[in-house]
């Protein structure tokens, strides 16, 4: 049992960090009202460049990091789990050297799982595996609310045992019958 446990572990780590990106972005006496876009999930790495000693620390919004100070060559990375804005200073040269991360949830459409489907997922809720009705194999896809996905496999049933307690979006594609299946998934 504990080394199916890991062993799904290990598959689960590499799947966590499918499609996210990391966005490069330098940080200097120069770096004025900084604007960055991306994606939940997404890694932003600023490089420090020029002359001068600056931190950079999150002032408001969703997420808070603080790099310590650094001087030309200097790294920070920080990945945003959260929608919404942030905005960032160098605490010494707040006037000249600030700017906002923006996060917008993932492209895949929320509204959709409202469609009604003649195919049936079962259990719902569930505690560990649920399976589509019909004994089809599909292209599955699970989701967060916030449309981080989680997994990603081919079958009818997905094993959900070790997701946390919370509500997940399933979709299913079969591109062949140009069928695609959206539920909203209770685990608990
Ligand atoms: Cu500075």
């Amino acid at each position: 049992m504990h080394v199916m446990k890991n062993l799904l572990l290990l598959i689960l780590v590499p799947i966590l960090g499918y499609g996210q990106t990391t966005h490069y972005y330098d940080w200097g006496f120069n770096t004025a009202n900084q604007q960055i876009n991306i994606q939940l999930g997404d890694t932003v790495e600023w490089t420090w460049v020029g002359s001068g000693s600056h931190n950079l620390v999150s002032t408001s919004g969703t997420a808070t990091f603080d790099s310590g100070y650094g001087t030309v060559g200097k790294k920070f990375s920080y990945t945003f789990s959260s929608a919404g804005s942030t905005t960032y200073v160098c605490s010494p040269h707040s006037g000249n050297m600030y700017g906002t991360v923006n996060v917008s949830e993932s492209s895949l459409s929320l509204n959709t799982y409202t469609k009604n489907n003649h195919i049936t997922i079962y259990p719902n809720p569930t505690n560990s595996i649920v399976t589509i009705q019909g004994g089809k194999r599909y292209h599955i896809e699970v989701y967060t609310l916030h449309g981080k996905k989680l997994m990603e496999l081919t079958g009818n049933s997905i094993n959900m045992e070790y997701l946390s307690k919370a509500t997940y979006i399933v979709k299913a594609t079969d591109k062949s019958n140009n069928e695609e299946l959206t539920y909203k998934v209770v685990k608990n």
